[in-house]
């Protein structure tokens, strides 16, 4: 038995990015689930399995066990692998860690209200209230902390990418799309975030796959999402390169064309998801590359 992970509608759910960061970073075997904003029932109605839980993300353990909060999936995974890195090893770096993901949890309330992420649009001119100001000027400063505390050089916040990490993902995204002024080294940190692998691939999906959301969307000028370029690819029709699917090694029936070779998958999804940022997924980078 592994975890059941259920989540909302990618390109706006950035408590969902949260929960599945934690499972895609640390390799936890668990099966999916979704629910869409779209629905006119609640989050809470859509996954009565899943009782009590109200929001997404929402854990079901592998002895059936609840988990509905962020947070708790969080402590709750570290403590199930302590090697894993989910939280630093160091007692110092874990505290830090751990009180940079609480306030995340339960701050931050402008930012959020104001910009919420949309990973499908970036913004230009959206000039920030003083108190979207001041929740950047708040996170530059417990960044800085979490670096100068646990002697951070690296890209991630305490050592290597953990849970505290994830957990400012979404905010990464936030500063990105709004287009939002912050100092060098949050503009670095943002930066990682947009070309973390994981996170490419979270938002690949979501490009592709849930309903538009309008209420999710701002009055800006649109411009091009700041995260690297990707490599170019359409849909093609066969045959391929490949006669078996780099993610499920089923035949291939679905065809994508980047610089005029052409690549299979076995159904949709798989070609779908791949095609708005191909180098996110090294199972396809190997079929390219070879
Ligand atoms: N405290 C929760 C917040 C989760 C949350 O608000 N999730 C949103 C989606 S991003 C949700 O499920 N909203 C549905 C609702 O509130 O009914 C956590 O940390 O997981």
């Amino acid at each position: 038995m592994s975890f059941d992970l259920v989540i909302g509608d990618r390109y706006p759910s950035s408590w969902s990015l949260r929960g599945w960061l934690l499972f895609e970073k640390f390799n936890i075997e668990h099966k999916l689930h979704h629910v869409s904003f779209i629905d006119d029932r609640l989050v809470e109605e859509q996954m009565p399995e899943f009782a009590p839980a109200k929001t997404v993300p929402t854990v079901r353990t592998p002895e059936g066990v609840i988990v509905g909060d962020s947070l708790a999936i969080a402590e709750e995974l570290a403590s199930r692998y302590p090697d894993a890195g989910i939280l630093p090893k160091d007692p110092a770096a874990r505290a830090v860690a751990r009180f940079l993901m609480s306030e995340m949890h339960s701050g931050f309330g402008d930012l959020r209200n104001d910009c919420p992420m949309n990973l499908r649009v970036a913004y230009s001119e959206t000039s920030p209230s003083d108190e979207v100001k001041k929740d950047l000027a708040r996170l530059e400063k417990i960044w800085a902390y979490a670096r100068k505390t646990v002697g951070s050089e690296g890209p991630w916040l305490c050592g290597e990418y953990g849970a505290v990490d994830a957990f400012f993902a979404p905010v990464a995204a936030r500063i990105a799309g709004y287009g939002l002024t912050v100092g060098p080294d949050a503009a670095a940190y943002v930066k990682a975030h947009l070309a973390d692998p994981a996170f490419r691939r979270w938002r690949a999906m979501g490009m592709i796959k849930g309903a538009h959301l309008p209420w999710y969307e701002r009055d800006y000028p649109q411009v091009n999402w700041p995260g690297p370029t990707p490599i170019l690819a359409t849909n093609a029709e066969g045959p391929s390169e490949n006669t078996l699917c780099p993610y499920s090694r089923l035949p291939v029936t679905h065809f994508l064309s980047i610089d005029g070779c052409v690549f299979g998958f076995c159904n949709e999804f798989c070609r779908d998801k791949t095609r708005p940022d191909p180098a996110a997924w090294p199972a396809f980078m190997e079929i390219y590359q070879s």
